[in-house]
C-alpha cells in the first residue's frame, strides 16, 4: 500500500498499529492539515459507507473514530499558529441528541490557532444550555455543529429558542447533514442575526475572519 493508503486504512481497520510513523512521513510530504483533509478523510468516508451499508458496527466505527481523534491530536502541534492578537470569542456545540464531535472539535483546533478564544460547549447541546453559556461567556459568535439528518432540524429549533432569548450573534453551522441551502431557506427565516454556513473547517475560519474584520 502506498503511504496514503496505509493512512486511510488505519482510519477503516481502527488501528493505530504503524499510525505515528506513517503520520510524520506524511508530515514530509504535506501540510498537517492536508494529511486530515485528504487520506484520514477519505479513509473516514469509506467508515461512513461500510457503516451505512452495516458491513462495520458502531464499536467498531468508534475504534475509527479513536484513531481519527489521536491523528488530530497528533498533527496539531505542526499547524501553522498565528499567535498576533485575539480576533474574537467562539462558542461551540454539537447539538442536542447529536454525539459527533471530530468535526466540531476540528473547528475547535483551527480558529484557537488562528487568534480565536474558543468556549467548546461539548456534544448533546440542548438550547437552554447554550444561551446559558451565552450569557456567560458573551461569545462574539455561535458555532453549531451536527452530523445526523434530525440534527439539521435540531439547529431550526435552536435558532428559534436563540431568537426568543433575544440572541442576535452571527451563528455559523456545519455538519454533513446540513447544506448550504437547508441553512438559508430553513434556519436563517427563524433567527434575526446572520446565519452562516461552512462546509468544512477552513470555510469556517474564513467565514469567522470575514465577521471579525
Ligand atoms: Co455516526 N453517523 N452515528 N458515529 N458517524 C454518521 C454521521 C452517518 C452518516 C454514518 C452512515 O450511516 N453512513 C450516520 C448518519 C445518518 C443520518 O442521520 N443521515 C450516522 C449514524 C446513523 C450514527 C448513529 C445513529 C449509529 C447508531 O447508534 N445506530 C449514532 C448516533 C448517535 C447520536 O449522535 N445520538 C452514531 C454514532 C457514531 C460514533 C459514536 C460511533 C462515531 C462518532 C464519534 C465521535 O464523533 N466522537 C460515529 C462516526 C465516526 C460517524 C462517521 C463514520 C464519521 C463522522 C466523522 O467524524 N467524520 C459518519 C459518516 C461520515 O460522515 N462519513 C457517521 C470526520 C469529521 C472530521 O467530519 O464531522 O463531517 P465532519 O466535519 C467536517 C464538516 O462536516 C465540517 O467540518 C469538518 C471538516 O473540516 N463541520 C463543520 C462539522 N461541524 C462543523 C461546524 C462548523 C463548521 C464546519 O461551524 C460551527
Amino acid at each position: 500500500l502506498s503511504l496514503e493508503e496505509r493512512l486511510a486504512s488505519y482510519v477503516v481497520e481502527g488501528t493505530k498499529e504503524g499510525l505515528i510513523p506513517d503520520l510524520d512521513a506524511a508530515l514530509q510530504k504535506y501540510g498537517p492539515l492536508e494529511v486530515i483533509n485528504g487520506p484520514l478523510m477519505e479513509g473516514m468516508s469509506e467508515v461512513g459507507r461500510l457503516f451505512n451499508n452495516n458491513e462495520l458496527i458502531v464499536a467498531e466505527v468508534l475504534q475509527s473514530a479513536e484513531v481519527m481523534k489521536a491523528s488530530v491530536s497528533y498533527l496539531e502541534p505542526f499547524m501553522e499558529k498565528d499567535e498576533t492578537s485575539v480576533k474574537g470569542k467562539i462558542m461551540l456545540a454539537t447539538v442536542k441528541g447529536d454525539v459527533h464531535d471530530i468535526g466540531k472539535n476540528l473547528v475547535e483546533i483551527i480558529l484557537a490557532n488562528n487568534g480565536y478564544d474558543i468556549v467548546n460547549l461539548g456534544i448533546k447541546v440542548p438550547p437552554e444550555q447554550i444561551i446559558e453559556a451565552f450569557r456567560r461567556e458573551k461569545p462574539d459568535a455561535i458555532g453549531l455543529s451536527g452530523l445526523l439528518v434530525k440534527s439539521a432540524q435540531q439547529m431550526v429549533l435552536t435558532a428559534q429558542d436563540l431568537k426568543t432569548a433575544g440572541i442576535d450573534v452571527p451563528i455559523m453551522v456545519g455538519g454533513a447533514a446540513l447544506t448550504r441551502k437547508f441553512t438559508r431557506t430553513r434556519i436563517r427565516p427563524e433567527y434575526e442575526g446572520m446565519v452562516l454556513y461552512a462546509k468544512d473547517a477552513m470555510d469556517g475560519l474564513d467565514l469567522a475572519n470575514k465577521l471579525s474584520d
